[in-house]
């Protein structure tokens, strides 16, 4: 069994999905855990569930004021954080760039990217006075190859992928890690989110095939931050083995 009991692990979007199956995962091996989301009653439930030391925010990743003041001033006992999982995000319509509400795609650029490098901003340098840190950050497919009514949501998971890469430049030297996980159709409640609670659009999404769980994702997660320290896995693209790429569309108008 692999002790990380020296491991303080921060985890964002923790209340759901991939982020408290990662939490789970974490505290079966004995990480101390700072879990953020927005709905503070998912947490406590949570926490209550992991029996290991759990420092929760109630945090909109949105507001650079409330992050800094968060990750900023940590208690005592969860000051020197090892481990990041920047997986707080969200996809908002599957509907074409004309055709969009703006709202939608501002929110996912608040959240996926300005949220997403105002938590690593905040966090970083300490991990970098530390000369100990790994951060992993959930990109997508969606990042990789574009598909109808991915928009946005592809463009701020490609972001997230190339300030991954970004990140390794900027911290040669650091001892600081850094990890992009991309992955495709995981059945959580990431739908019921983009089709905005329309339950019966959710589920079709998952109808006859296998996805991805929560679990496989936390599973790559732990796999990648367990490895030895000289060790950094860059990207890793995971797929059901159910989903797979289209080809090329073209339109014929004769
Ligand atoms: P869920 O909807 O189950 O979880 C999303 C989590 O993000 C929730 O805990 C939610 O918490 C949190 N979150 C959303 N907005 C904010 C915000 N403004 N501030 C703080 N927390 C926020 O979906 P997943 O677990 O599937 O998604 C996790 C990540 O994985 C996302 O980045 C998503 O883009 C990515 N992903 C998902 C895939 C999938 O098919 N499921 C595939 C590839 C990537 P709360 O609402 O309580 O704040
Ligand atoms: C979520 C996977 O394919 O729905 O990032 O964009 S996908």
């Amino acid at each position: 069994m692999i002790d990380c009991s020296s491991e303080t692990v921060v985890v964002t979007g923790a209340s759901s999905g991939f982020g408290e199956a990662i939490a789970r995962r974490y505290a079966k091996h004995g990480a101390k855990l700072i879990l953020a989301a927005r709905r503070m009653d998912r947490l406590e439930k949570l926490k209550g569930e992991l029996g290991v030391p759990s420092h929760l925010v109630e945090l909109d990743v949105r507001n650079r004021d409330a992050v800094e003041k968060a990750f900023g001033r940590l208690p005592a006992d969860f000051a020197n954080v090892t481990i990041l999982v920047n997986n707080a995000g969200l996809a908002l319509g599957l509907e074409p760039a004309h055709k969009v509400n703006l709202d939608d795609w501002q929110t996912m650029i608040d959240t996926n990217v300005t949220g997403l490098v105002t938590v690593t901003r905040t966090l970083l340098p300490g991990m970098v006075e530390r000369d100990k840190g790994h951060i992993v950050n959930i990109g997508s497919v969606a990042g990789n190859y574009p598909y109808p009514g991915g928009n946005v949501y592809g463009g701020t998971k490609a972001f997230v992928k190339q300030f991954s890469l970004a990140l390794r430049s900027d911290l040669l030297g650091a001892n600081v890690r850094v990890t992009n996980i991309e992955p495709g159709m995981a059945d959580t409640e990431f739908s019921l989110t983009r089709f905005k609670g329309n339950k019966a659009e959710a589920d079709k999404v998952y109808q006859g095939v296998e996805a991805l769980t929560a679990d496989d994702i936390a599973e790559t997660v732990f796999w990648s931050t367990a490895l030895p320290a000289h060790v950094n896995i860059n990207r890793i693209e995971v797929m059901p083995t159910q989903q797979a790429f289209a080809g090329f569309k073209v339109e014929r108008r004769s």
